[in-house]
């Protein structure tokens, strides 16, 4: 038997992040992906490679819905960037139509290409709408700042700490990303499982944050999810294999690598 898991995601257009780095995630892992798009991200070259954000109409997320969740039987669905409120609600929506064993969002905040005014209505409609229906939230060191409103996050201990706040948000567990700007020499994840803390670590691969390493971590952890891991044990399979994507990267004509799955 085949195990699907579901993602509703932005497109990146080059490749690395978004629905598509989701959808080889799944590959790797032997789940057969099925994704639906929220909105399309085209990084400008001649801006300084800035993000270009072009929502998809509410109605048309919402048939994308229908028609992945009517030809297939689906239960776990990654929740990837939404980027608008009414995509928010239209997605907030549609999940209610069915009742999920895990839902694992990945709190995608802010997109450049949005003024600040929409981003934040958009964060408040995250906050509001989607992380109650999380059984898996995954923010990383910026978004654990701005969901558990603490100022700076400094040691493993802060990140505890933001973890057990964003708990109060409704998800069952929270994954907060140290990566690299957390200080040390450990990319360090610090889970929350409503209990108990548990740490996980391994030696950062260099000091510059890879494209895609965020939305690989969260589509692993749904992929383990889908073929029936406890999430302790989605999380640690999804950071190895996120490790192992970072030291296999690729480079590309972008400031920034890219994470490669199939390394
Ligand atoms: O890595 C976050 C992310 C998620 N989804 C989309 C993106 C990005 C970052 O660029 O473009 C569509």
């Amino acid at each position: 038997m085949v195990n699907l898991a579901y993602v509703i995601a932005g497109s990146e257009a080059t490749g690395g992040a978004g629905l598509q780095a989701d959808l080889k995630t799944f590959q790797q892992l032997g789940v057969y992906g099925v994704g639906t798009i929220t909105c399309i991200v085209s990084f400008d070259p001649k801006n300084g490679w800035g993000h270009r954000f072009v929502p998809i109409a509410p109605e048309v997320i919402a048939d994308q819905i229908e028609a992945a969740t009517a030809a297939h039987t689906l239960d776990v669905v990654k929740i990837g960037m939404l980027g608008t409120p009414a995509t928010i609600d239209t997605v907030a929506q549609s999940l209610a139509q069915q009742s999920w064993r895990h839902v694992v969002v990945d709190p995608v905040l802010i997109c450049k290409g949005q003024e600040p005014g929409a981003a934040l209505d958009t964060d408040n409609a995250l906050r509001t709408q989607i992380l109650p229906l999380a059984t898996v939230v995954t923010p990383n060191l910026f978004e654990a700042r701005t969901l558990s409103g603490m100022d700076s996050i400094a040691s493993v201990d802060d990140l505890a700490q933001a973890a057990r706040r964003i708990a109060d948000l409704g998800p069952r567990y929270v994954v907060a990303k140290g990566g690299v700007e957390l200080p040390g020499d450990d990319a360090v994840d610090v889970v929350f499982d409503g209990n108990d803390i548990t740490i996980f670590r391994s030696p950062k691969v260099g000091e510059e944050r890879v494209s895609g390493a965020g939305c690989t971590l969260a589509a692993a952890i749904t992929a383990e999810l889908t073929k029936g891991a406890e999430v302790l044990d989605a999380v640690s399979r999804a950071k190895d294999l996120t490790t192992a994507g970072i030291v296999g990267r690729i480079s590309a004509n972008t400031p920034f690598d890219t994470v490669w799955q199939g390394a």
